[in-house]
């Protein structure tokens, strides 16, 4: 991710207009008032649904956000956001490369570049129909010399984004602190082995609970950014886990303090950047969060690279989070099969996104949760189409998937032959085994006089493929 925003001089935001095209008035002296209302993606319109035959590239075929779907409008069930990093500050980058793509939306200074983006924020939700936006701290703001100036820059951007939600509506699904990006946090931040990291990380994560409240959003994330290790030579992984609680407590007590009332989330992931990551996957967090108390209040934000970078599939890593009733929002996205890394593309895989909305509407759908779109265009799709064009094909697979998830429920052979697998369970013997009224002693006598167990009927897996594929594709 290319922050990289180098430090900000006061005299920078007093400067002058920066630029006549982007702001019309010349005399301001407040960067607030530097909104030119100039549309930034010109020459692309509302991007309107036009149904599956339709050819245009700038159309919807299967996103229809008011048609009611499950008893709510689609934009209400789907619930997409915007990832702010990848949309308004991934710049194509990579670890042999340049930036390909220009993300100063006509601005100049960084505090400029950062009203524009916030200006190309709102305009890419309303064009595409997206009701909310997802942020780290350091994405909206660039970061200055000391914490005070970076929480100075921060409240200066908020107000101009409050500003822009009250005017369209626009809602965000949660917000996160970038602890990884900076230099400071390298052996980590709540897990840092030297108490001034983590002291600078919880003043960093203070500051942006206070937005997150400001914003009204729905959910706080913290994915463990650096919260991993090297190697245990140099680690006391007890020590550190114990500290990463503390903080995640802290973090807790002061947002419920201040009438926060919405989700917190972690978000499993196993590698990358460190070695060993901590939020390894959603067993491994559930594990923590009862270690330490804290399922309560934490829920888990699933993202779909994550899961194959563990070695799970998306929908196991939902399932798990659903069984273990912390099911909360999702990261939609997708990795390379061939790749072992974290290439956050957008999601096209119309199985995965079935699946994973299978799991979604079996969980009663979104509460605070939604469909973030952690994804950014390949370093070769340069345009500012591509952004449209990336987020209709994320979109258009989820609405499909949610479409087909739904035909998938109303078919009910899948769920039926599930059921029928497991009907012994519903026997008399099979209920006292599940209310803990059996013993082993019991079952051994039972194991006895049975002979060999003779009720053991096909899996049928191919048989379920196929239903699945029938449905996917005759929608
Ligand atoms: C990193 C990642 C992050 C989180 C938010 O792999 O997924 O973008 O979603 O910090
Ligand atoms: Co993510």
């Amino acid at each position: 991710i290319p922050y990289g925003y180098s430090s900000l001089s006061k005299r920078a935001l007093a400067a002058s207009c920066f630029n006549a095209h982007v702001c019309k008035a010349l005399t301001f002296t407040n960067m607030g008032e530097c909104n030119s209302m100039d549309e930034v993606f010109q020459g692309i319109a509302k991007i309107q649904y036009e149904g599956a035959d339709s050819k245009n590239p700038l159309a919807f075929r299967y996103y229809n956000p008011d048609e009611i779907i499950l008893g709510r409008k689609m934009r209400d069930y789907l619930k997409f956001a915007i990832s702010y990093w990848h949309t308004l500050c991934a710049k194509g980058t990579d670890m042999f490369g340049d930036p390909t793509m220009n993300k100063s939306f006509g601005g100049q200074t960084n505090m400029q570049i950062a009203y524009r983006k916030v200006d190309a924020c709102f305009e890419l939700m309303d064009k595409l129909a997206v009701d909310y936006f997802c942020f780290h701290d350091r994405d909206i703001a660039p970061e200055g010399a000391t914490l005070a100036e970076s929480n100075a820059n921060l409240a200066e951007i908020a107000e101009y984004i409050a500003k822009k939600q009250a005017e369209t509506g626009k809602k965000c699904l949660w917000g996160t602190s970038n602890l990884f990006n900076n230099p400071r946090f390298m052996h980590g931040a709540g897990t840092a082995p030297n108490v001034d990291a983590f002291v600078f990380a919880a003043g960093q994560i203070k500051q942006n609970i206070d937005l997150c409240i400001k914003f009204g959003a729905a959910g706080i994330v913290f994915w463990g950014g650096r919260e991993g290790y090297e190697t245990l030579l140099n680690t006391d992984m007890g020590l550190e886990l114990d500290n990463m609680a503390r903080l995640l407590h802290m973090v807790k007590d002061y947002a419920r303090a201040q009438g926060f009332k919405g989700d917190f989330y972690i978000e499993p992931k196993p590698k990358e950047p460190t070695k060993h990551q901590y939020d390894f996957d959603a067993a491994t967090v559930i594990s923590f969060l009862r270690k330490y108390d804290l399922m309560d209040d934490f829920k888990l934000n699933v993202e779909a690279n994550h899961a194959t970078l563990a070695g799970h599939t998306f929908q196991h890593e939902l399932r798990v989070a659903r069984d273990n009733g912390v099911f909360g929002s999702i990261d939609a996205n997708q990795g390379d099969a061939l790749l072992g890394w974290d290439t956050d593309q957008f999601p096209t895989n119309v199985y995965d996104a079935t699946l994973c909305m299978y799991e979604v509407i079996k969980a009663g759908g979104f509460t605070d949760g939604g469909l973030n779109f952690d994804a950014k265009t390949r370093r070769g799709s340069f345009t500012e189409k591509d952004i449209f064009l990336a987020y209709i094909a994320g979109m258009d697979t989820f609405a499909y998937g949610l479409r087909a998830a739904q035909a998938l429920i109303e078919d009910g052979r899948i769920d039926q032959f599930v059921a029928q697998r497991y009907a012994s369970w519903n026997s008399e013997l099979g209920q006292n085994i599940r209310a803990g009224k059996v013993s082993l002693e019991e079952l051994s006598q039972l194991a006895l006089a049975m002979g060999d167990v003779s009720t053991n009927i096909s899996g049928s897996q191919e048989y379920l493929e196929t239903v699945l594929n029938q449905v996917v594709f005759t929608l």
